[in-house]
């Protein structure tokens, strides 16, 4: 590799956590600082299987609970070589939900493992750190109701959890837990150090691959 890679930031947790506004602001605050940046989503709901996904969570079709797994998980495959090619160019990727939502998502409906619900994105670009925004029900009850899309209920929320605190138990993954219930600048600043130490590790070592 002739120059130095870029990173993979991940930002997961429940309902309201602070997922999306931390990602933007991080993003801009590393560009500020001169650190080539870029936010990626998932669901990526622009592409033809993101759109499939998109009215699935709107409640305006029903899919199939394995066929709506593979299919979360074929949208981000489809990024991959977006992704690498950013990568590749030095370019950090601030993501916004990955796999683990994918696997805590679809395990906390009946019948589903781990090991089933992890088996589509074993191989995917393996994240450099995933940062675990952490608040209480209750703390994420004042932020709002909860919205309208499918999965927005606290009895599921609570069992989505529980499913990432499994996760959150592999020592093959750069797992730091966030307290989210503090005010938005205190929250960004941990962030913020925590992805400069993982940009600074990852630049000069391969992309990984996850759960491999
Ligand atoms: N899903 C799945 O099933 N399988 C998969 O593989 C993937 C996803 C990838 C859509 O996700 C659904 O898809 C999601 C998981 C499932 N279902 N649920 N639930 P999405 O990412 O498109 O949408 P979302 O995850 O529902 O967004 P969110 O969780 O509601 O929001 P957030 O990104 O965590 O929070 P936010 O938008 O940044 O902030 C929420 C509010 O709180 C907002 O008013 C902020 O101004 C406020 N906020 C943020 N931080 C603070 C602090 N620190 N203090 C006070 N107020 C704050």
């Amino acid at each position: 590799m002739t120059c130095r890679r870029g990173a993979i930031i991940v930002l997961e947790g429940v309902d309201k956590a602070g997922k999306t506004t931390q990602c933007k602001k991080l993003v801009q605050t590393l560009q500020d600082n001169g650190v080539p940046a870029e936010m990626f989503r998932f669901p990526e709901r622009t592409t033809k299987i993101g759109q499939l996904i998109s009215s699935y969570l709107e409640n305006k079709n029903n899919l199939e609970d394995h066929t709506v797994h593979l299919l979360f998980s074929a949208n981000r495959w489809e990024l991959v070589p977006l992704m690498k090619e950013k990568l590749e160019q030095g370019i950090s990727l601030v993501v916004d939900r990955y796999a683990f939502s994918g696997v805590a998502f679809t395990s906390a409906k009946p019948g589903f493992s781990l090991d089933w619900c992890m088996n589509p994105d074993v191989g995917l670009p393996k994240p450099d750190l995933v940062m675990f925004l952490k608040v209480n029900p209750s703390e994420a009850a004042r932020r709002g109701q909860y919205g309208t899309e499918r999965y927005e209920t606290s009895a599921f929320q609570n069992a989505v959890q529980q499913r990432f605190e499994k996760l959150m138990k592999d020592p093959t993954i750069n797992w730091q837990v966030i307290d989210a219930a503090r005010n938005i600048e205190d929250v960004h600043t941990d962030i913020m150090n925590h992805s400069v130490n993982a940009i600074n590790k990852a630049a000069n070592t391969p992309i990984g691959e996850l759960w491999k």
